[in-house]
C-alpha cells in the first residue's frame, strides 16, 4: 500500500514537473505570427495545452509543424493551425522534449521513435527549446537513460547496421521490437529503430557523425550543439533553465 502511494506520489511529482517545463517554454519563446516546431512524446502535451491557451486568450497568430503523426494529433485536438515545411521552412522556434540532457546540453532523444522528423523540425528552427523533468538531467549522457541511443535505419539494413555499430563503438545494438513482441517497431517513415546501448562515454560530436556514415542509417537519437535552451521542471515546483 505504501509502495502504492509512493508511486503516485512520485508519478504526480513528474507530472507536474512536465508541465511546469511546458508553459515556461511556451511563455518564455512563443510570440504572435510564429511558425512552430511542435515535438513528440509526453511533456510537450502540456507545452501545447500551454499555446493553445495562450492563442485563445491573446489571439495569437501561430503556425504548427508536428515531427510525428502523435504531435499532428496533438495540433489538431488544440485546435491549432497545422502547417508543413513546405509551406514553413524556416520556423522561429521548436518546442521538444528529450529522453536524457548532458551539461553541454547534448540530447537523446527518439525514446519515443520520433527522432528523424524531430531533428529536421529542429534543425529547421532559429532557436530549439527542450522541455524536460528532472529526471533527464545528467552530467553524462548514458548516467540516467539506460535504453541506449535511438537509431533510425532503413529495414534492410538493419542487421549489417548493428554489426557495424558494435564492432566500430563497441556496445550493442538491439532492434527496437513492438511491446507485443510480434515485430519491429516502424517508425512514421517506414524505417526500424535500434537502440544502441553503448559501454562508455564517447565524444558524441564524432560519434554522431561516424555514425551517421554507415550505410543504411537514417539519423541518431544524438542531438549534438543543437539546444540552445533546456527547461526542467523541478521536484520542488520550481524550474531550472539551462
Ligand atoms: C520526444 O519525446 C522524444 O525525442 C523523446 O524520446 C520523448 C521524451 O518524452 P517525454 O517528454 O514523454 O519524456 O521528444
Amino acid at each position: 500500500m505504501i509502495q502504492r502511494r509512493l508511486f503516485t506520489t512520485v508519478s504526480r511529482m513528474v507530472e507536474e514537473a512536465k508541465k511546469l517545463a511546458g508553459y515556461a517554454a511556451v511563455d518564455n519563446h512563443v510570440k504572435n505570427n510564429q511558425a512552430i516546431g511542435i515535438g513528440s512524446g509526453s511533456t510537450i502535451v502540456h507545452a501545447v495545452k500551454r499555446l493553445a491557451e495562450r492563442v485563445k486568450e491573446e489571439n495569437l497568430n501561430v503556425f504548427c509543424v508536428p515531427t510525428s503523426f502523435q504531435a499532428r494529433q496533438l495540433i489538431i485536438e488544440n485546435d491549432l493551425t497545422l502547417t508543413d515545411l513546405d509551406r514553413h521552412p524556416e520556423l522561429d522556434v521548436a518546442i521538444d522534449g528529450a529522453d536524457e540532457v548532458d551539461s553541454d546540453l547534448n540530447l537523446i532523444k527518439g525514446g519515443g521513435g520520433c527522432l528523424t522528423q524531430e531533428k529536421i523540425v529542429a534543425a529547421c528552427a532559429k532557436s530549439f527549446i527542450v522541455v524536460a523533468d528532472f529526471r533527464k538531467d545528467s552530467k553524462n549522457l548514458g548516467e540516467q537513460w539506460k535504453k541506449g541511443i535511438p537509431i533510425e535505419v532503413i529495414p534492410m539494413a538493419y542487421m549489417p547496421v548493428s554489426k557495424a555499430l558494435q564492432g566500430q563503438f563497441g556496445g550493442v545494438a538491439e532492434l527496437r521490437m513492438a511491446i507485443s513482441k510480434a515485430g519491429p517497431v516502424v517508425t512514421d517513415n517506414g524505417n526500424f529503430l535500434l537502440d544502441w546501448k553503448f559501454d562508455k562515454v564517447h565524444d558524441w560530436n564524432t560519434i554522431n557523425t561516424a555514425i551517421k556514415m554507415i550505410p543504411g542509417v537514417v539519423d541518431t537519437g544524438l542531438f549534438i550543439n543543437m539546444a540552445e535552451r533546456v527547461y526542467f521542471g523541478m521536484e520542488d515546483g520550481t524550474v531550472s533553465v539551462r
